[in-house]
């Protein structure tokens, strides 16, 4: 069984995480994290703290000689900008230093309804572990899942479909087409036209204060049927995708296939008709269903659309109260960013990596990469043989 943890804070001295449950024998290189981590940076909107990391991952266990032992991998990737916050991010008692409390939370923001879970009475303690900072752990478990997959002809991509409303035109290209403008755009927007509008109005909202959010798009290419089970709910692959996304920080709404438009017309446009050829068995010339029918991948590509509310820091702060005088004031402003829905397609790249593998070792198991290899092996033929 694959499982993940994720521990950090934003200032903290680095973010660490532990993926469990990876077969023996996969080939795996700090580069291979490196590279996503590099992905989930860029993007036209982010704040200043970019100019300060350059994420780096240290495999700090699991791995010998670049290859995976089956024990748990942990990976660490510091954050430069700790240096700066080791008076306010200390793990001892600092004897005299006073550090004044955040104590106006900002709508929208883990800041109220954290500080009351936990009793803190300063909202940094909650901020630290809310923040989008974290995602960095979660690009590099992905990465680590997407090695995997790549083994297995499994391909994960995605690009910006839309920013504050400016929609990116999409149509009638090919999927590596997409995403090769998406690998090129400082917005993965794989539109250039729409890509421009996307940059103006990111600049109008820096100058306004404001944020903006959008959607994004992730494609899982190559995943053969029979991923996920109709047999229990939570099972369900695209119940499990939906919640890898929605776990994302600022991402309000996740949609697989068609999603909300399957809701405004009739079957007959909705459902995939099916069609059998000797060379590649069993298709469809339409993809509403994103890839998966009754929980269960289907073999066609699934797609999956997140989308992303704006962040919650306003330079031009909304109205807040007060969480110790409870007068009203405006919210706190914590350096941040204008737009982060590139990084967010990045990170939800990791999380269906993630989600996908998991449910890729459940389906074929093994404890070593030839093991699993051999059952996939298996599989394919019993479905050649079908
Ligand atoms: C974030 C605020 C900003 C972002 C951060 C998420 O950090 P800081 O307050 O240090 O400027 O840059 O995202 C990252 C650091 C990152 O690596 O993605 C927030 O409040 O969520």
């Amino acid at each position: 069984m694959l499982r993940v943890l994720s521990a950090g804070e934003s200032h903290g001295y680095c973010l660490t995480s532990i993926i469990e449950g990876m077969p023996a024998g996969l080939a795996l290189q700090p580069a291979d994290i490196n590279r996503d981590l590099a992905r989930r940076q860029i993007g036209y909107g982010r704040g200043k703290r970019m100019e300060i990391e350059q994420d780096e991952a240290e495999i700090t266990s699991g791995v010998r000689f670049g290859r995976t032992l089956g024990s748990p991998i942990s990976i660490i990737i510091k954050n430069r900008d700790w240096i700066n916050w080791q008076d306010r991010m200390s793990v001892e008692q600092l004897d005299g230093l006073v550090i004044a409390p955040i104590t106006n939370p900002r709508p929208g923001h883990a800041d109220l309804a954290g500080a009351l879970k936990y009793d803190h009475h300063d909202i940094r303690n909650v901020l630290e572990r809310a923040s989008a900072r974290e995602t960095t752990a979660r690009v590099a478990i992905g990465s680590v899942c997407r090695k995997l997959l790549n083994e297995f002809g499994i391909r994960v991509l995605s690009y910006v479909l839309e920013i504050n409303g400016i929609k990116a035109k999409t149509e009638g290209q090919s999927l590596s087409a997409l995403y090769k403008k998406a690998e090129a755009s400082i917005l993965r927007c794989p539109c250039p036209q729409a890509e421009q509008k996307m940059i103006k109005i990111i600049d109008r909202a820096r100058a306004d204060g404001n944020s903006l959010g959008g959607v994004f798009e992730v494609v899982a290419e190559g995943v053969p049927p029979g991923l996920g089970s109709y047999s229990q709910w939570d099972r369900r692959l695209d119940g499990r995708l939906a919640q890898a996304l929605m776990s994302i920080q600022a991402i309000k709404g996740v949609e697989v296939g068609s999603g909300f438009t399957a809701a405004r017309v009739p079957g007959s446009q909705v459902h995939d008709e099916l069609y059998f050829a000797k060379n590649k068995g069993f298709y469809r010339k339409t993809n509403n269903a994103g890839g998966i029918e009754g929980g269960i991948s289907n073999g066609e590509h699934i797609v999956l659309r997140a989308a992303m509310k704006p962040i919650a820091t306003l330079y031009k702060p909304l109205r807040s109260v007060d969480i110790i005088s409870k007068k009203a004031l405006k919210a706190t402003v914590e350096r941040s960013d204008i737009c982060r829905v590139p990084s967010a397609a990045v990170i939800g790249e990791a999380m269906v990596c993630y989600e996908i593998a998991r449910s890729f070792l459940e389906k074929f198991g093994g404890d070593s990469i030839r093991e699993t290899k051999r059952n996939y092996a298996s599989y394919l033929k019993q479905l050649r043989e079908f």
